[in-house]
């Protein structure tokens, strides 16, 4: 039984002061009915807990660990760069060296602002996207997650293709009504709607590998009908890239598929696991950004010379050694290629579904093409595997809503060691 003795107690003194004990919803465990382990530290691809347990880390902070935690390159960049304070509000040589470097992994952002978080890139994406096209309607994809700004907290009215309503108590009805929910890899569905109200929308924003509902790729020809649809009726078709930048291949998905959006959305890898994301794309658009054009948006602590420390670091090792890229895709497939087989071995059911270097397991007897079949999987088994593979060591994303992450620090013993947990998680499942 895993001793979470001191990290219970930590929990409960923390619903005190913060909102379920956590700073982000998904960290409080409610998704796998436990509590959460509250970390000390993490090197490589080992995560630490204050109960002294050890785990073979898949989550990476979701996302922006592909070197490993606590990087040395990384570690000493910061540290170096503390003694020169930790915050300016004025321009450093920092932002525009470190916006050279997505250009040149992301060609498609032929201009960028740097902002503190993905939530905050995909909403400024939004504001430029409405400010250059003058029109205000959106298009999202059901099951697909871009933060938690108002119009993008929407789910789908009472007929698909009507507009939104609130998902979420305190988003104003008047703004979500302005948010068409269609469902992900339907191209039927998003074809006849935008037939008929293509004109009206500024933006259709995307997440061209979905990870919010779990990794679901794709499907042929989907990315493709949203970029030949966008260009015809001059809508903004926006890459959230947030998660599967860097993840989908070194230039996102955007590479992977050859689609060029108008604008993208990046977060997580390119600021190193601290507070940085970016968002950019054609030059006529993001000019309209203010103080270049009216759009407005700002950030106290946008390009914060710390972040753009760790996002360069980050960004040089990305550069200086594509094979990172490499290795980490050879070790995903490695270990979701003995997921599926030991599953099989045990005659348990699932999926795993990987693109690049960010997986996930279902626990479905079907592939999962859209949120519907997400839905539709085993959460009891999920629950069930997911608490086997904590209380031996393994620690993934705790939702069956969420992708996992792979490190160039995960060890091929590592690696074999997930699996070999993972097959008696399944015979447990199948008992
Ligand atoms: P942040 O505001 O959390 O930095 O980024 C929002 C965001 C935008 N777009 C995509 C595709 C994302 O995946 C995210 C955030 N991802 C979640 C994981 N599902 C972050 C974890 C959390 O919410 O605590």
């Amino acid at each position: 039984m895993l001793d979470l003795t001191r990290s219970t107690k930590a929990f409960d003194d923390a619903k005190d002061i913060l909102p379920g004990g956590v700073d982000s919803p998904v960290r409080s465990y409610r998704s796998v009915d436990s509590n959460p382990p509250f970390i000390s530290s993490a090197s490589g691809d080992h995560i630490y807990d204050i109960d002294g347990n050890e785990y073979i880390d898949y989550v990476l902070s979701w996302g922006p660990m592909i070197l490993g935690h606590a990087d040395p390159e990384v570690t000493a960049a910061l540290q170096e760069a503390v003694p020169r304070g930790t915050s300016y509000g004025a321009p450093t040589l920092l932002e525009t060296e470190l916006a050279k470097k997505i250009q040149a992994f992301v060609p498609s952002m032929e201009m960028m602002r740097l902002v503190n978080s993905g939530t905050e890139a995909t909403m400024s994406a939004l504001r430029v996207a409405r400010g250059y096209t003058g029109r205000d309607k959106i298009v999202k994809f059901i099951g697909c997650y871009h933060g938690h700004s108002d119009s993008l907290l929407v789910k789908a009215g009472s007929g698909l293709a009507t507009f939104g309503v609130p998902d979420s108590p305190g988003v104003p009805a008047n703004v979500a009504k302005d948010t068409v929910t269609l469902p992900y890899n339907d191209k039927e569905a998003f074809k006849s709607f935008f037939d008929a109200h293509g004109d009206e929308i500024a933006a259709v924003i995307v997440e061209p590998v979905a990870g919010n509902m779990g990794c679901v790729p794709p499907v042929e020809g989907f990315l493709e009908l949203l970029r030949e649809e966008t260009a015809k009726h001059e809508t903004v078709l926006i890459f959230d890239e947030v998660m599967c930048g860097f993840r989908a291949s070194s230039g996102g998905a955007q590479k992977r598929y050859q689609i060029v959006p108008d604008m993208t959305c990046l977060g997580k890898i390119v600021g190193g696991g601290m507070p940085l994301a970016v968002f950019g794309g054609r030059k006529a658009i993001m000019s309209c950004v203010a103080p270049a054009g009216p759009v407005y948006q700002a950030g106290t602590l946008s390009g914060n010379p710390l972040a753009t420390t760790a996002g360069l670091a980050t960004m040089s090792v990305l550069q200086r050694d594509p094979t990172v890229f490499r290795k980490a895709e050879e070790s995903t497939d490695y270990l979701c290629r003995g997921l599926l087989r030991v599953a099989k071995e045990v005659g348990v059911p699932v999926q795993v579904q990987w693109v690049g270097s960010m997986f996930t397991l279902f626990f479905s007897d079907k592939p999962v093409r859209n949120f519907d079949d997400a839905n539709a999987c085993d959460r009891e088994a999920f629950k069930k595997f997911f608490a086997y593979n904590l209380e031996h060591g393994i620690y993934y994303a705790p939702s069956q809503f969420e992708s996992n992450f792979m490190s160039i620090a995960h060890s091929q013993a590592d690696l074999d060691t997930s699996i070999q947990i993972a097959k008696k998680a399944f015979q447990v499942l199948k008992a």
